[in-house]
């Protein structure tokens, strides 16, 4: 097992990695940027080491500091934790490099699931379900147009090295297709330096669910269900749950073995997420493989009981897991808690949390790296904390939600919480028929001050 994990992350995260840490008897190094001085991870870790100034590609991104952390503690494994450098193929390399455990996904994993259009062809290959398209990048517009006939309109195209709904455009008609062509093409080199396109049939309305899998270095793999993210705005989640409410048995079953089948084409190692477009039919088409641990894990660890970190750091120190599928026991629900201004668009709200008290009770969770007196600072995203109720069911999951929603007291920022209020009231969430369009017509209604 590790001695000494650096957890390459902020906030939540590396407080949640750092946690397990130390329940498993390994010491831990916080790395932080000078804007988060005060952080919990800081205080909360065996050792800290700033890595540099408040931007992010200046300390969180900045790989030679964190190499260098790790070096001058002598840390023989790095926890990236979601976002920054999780999934970024060279720092993967750079830690193997230095004969550090990268504890998260190969270099070559990260590349061939990175790039969506051969990220496709490899689950197609493998037999996992995928949205009808043309395979392979468009060659001009004429072969865009000629693939849009062939596939028949509504088409989507996609940026192969896209992501959150960069360089992607709907395309209803021939006519829209040289706009969209060249303004996602330029969207797409602009954000990621690399124009190539794919194009497959528009499914519309569709629900967002993914499979949380893992596999272990000897060729064993497993799934434990499904998260349903679909209540997102602008490809951002707001809410995930699990079971999925649109979930049927016969679906899990087909969606979990397609999962472990893609699992076993690319020899996955540790934990990963499947994440599947769900049509009203119950029709569901791969659509990416995310080589991280993701915020929305602590859902699945309600319902199964099983901490997925602990799982993650055991197999990279090259532990066998059983193999055996989990299914949930009960049902939990995640609401993030940002601190946006629901009223104004989201707007971001930083800042200096004034007063704090944070629910609790039989059911409750809040993961959150925020206190009393703690300041919000501008430069990174804006999530603070993600509360978590688990129930035997559905029903009893809002209702724990609502009453702890009710009990959580933030002020001096603005929260998402009021938003997650009125959520938990909506009929059409308490039918548990959201898609991931709900959003777009969600209105939300400030309460009286
Ligand atoms: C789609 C789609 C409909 N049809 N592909 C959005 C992010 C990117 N990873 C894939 N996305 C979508 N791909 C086809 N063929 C609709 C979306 C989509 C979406 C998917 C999941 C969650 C939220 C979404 C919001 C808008 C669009």
């Amino acid at each position: 097992m590790f001695k000494k994990i650096l957890i390459a992350n902020r906030g939540e995260i590396a407080l949640r990695v750092i946690r397990t840490c130390k329940e498993m008897g390994i010491k831990t190094v916080a790395v932080y940027s000078t804007a988060d001085a005060e952080s919990l991870h800081v205080r909360f870790a065996d050792e800290a080491v700033c890595i540099g100034p408040p931007s992010s590609s200046d300390s969180y991104l900045k790989m030679t500091n964190i190499i260098a952390a790790a070096e001058i503690t002598n840390a023989d494994a790095v926890h990236p934790g979601y976002g920054f450098l999780s999934e970024n193929a060279k720092f993967s390399k750079v830690c193997a490099e230095h004969n550090i455990k990268f504890i998260g996904a190969s270099p070559e994993m990260i590349d061939g699931m990175g790039d969506k259009a051969s990220a496709k062809a490899t689950m197609i290959k493998a037999g996992v379900p995928t949205v009808p398209g043309v395979e392979g990048l468009m060659k001009d517009l004429d072969h865009a147009k000629e693939s849009a006939k062939e596939i028949g309109y509504p088409v989507m195209m996609k940026a192969t090295a896209g992501g959150g709904g960069k360089g992607m455009r709907i395309i209803r008609a021939e006519e829209e297709m040289e706009g969209a062509w060249e303004s996602a093409r330029q969207e797409s080199l602009a954000a990621f330096g690399n124009d190539g396109m794919y194009m497959e049939k528009f499914i519309e309305e569709p629900r967002h669910i993914e499979i949380q899998i893992a596999g272990d270095q000897y060729g064993n793999y497993c799934h434990l269900s499904e998260r349903d993210c679909s209540i997102q705005r602008r490809h951002q989640k707001l809410v995930e749950e699990t079971p999925s409410p649109f979930m049927t048995d016969k679906l899990r079953k087909a969606m979990g073995a397609a999962s472990i089948k893609a699992a076993t084409a690319v020899k996955y190692e540790g934990v990963g997420t499947v994440e599947y477009l769900v049509d009203k039919d119950r029709n569901f088409f791969f659509m990416e493989m995310n080589t991280r641990i993701q915020v929305e894990h602590t859902i699945t660890e309600e319902v199964i009981n099983f901490d997925l970190i602990k799982e993650q750091i055991k197999i990279a120190a090259g532990h066998k897991i059983s193999g055996k599928n989990y299914l949930p026991q009960m049902h939990a629900i995640q609401c993030r808690i940002n601190a946006e201004d629901p009223k104004n668009d989201f707007r971001p709200s930083p800042g200096a949390i004034t007063t704090y008290h944070s629910p609790g009770g039989h059911g409750v969770r809040v993961d959150t790296h925020v206190y009393a007196g703690y300041k919000i600072p501008p430069y990174y995203d804006s999530m603070i904390s993600k509360l978590i109720t688990v129930a035997q069911t559905r029903e009893e999951a809002i209702d724990k939600m609502e009453r702890a929603l009710s009990e959580y007291v933030i002020e001096g920022i603005k929260t998402t919480i009021p938003f997650h209020q009125q959520l938990m009231k909506d009929p059409l969430f308490l039918e548990g028929n959201c898609t991931t369009k709900f959003m777009e017509t969600f209105k939300y209604i400030a309460p009286e001050e």
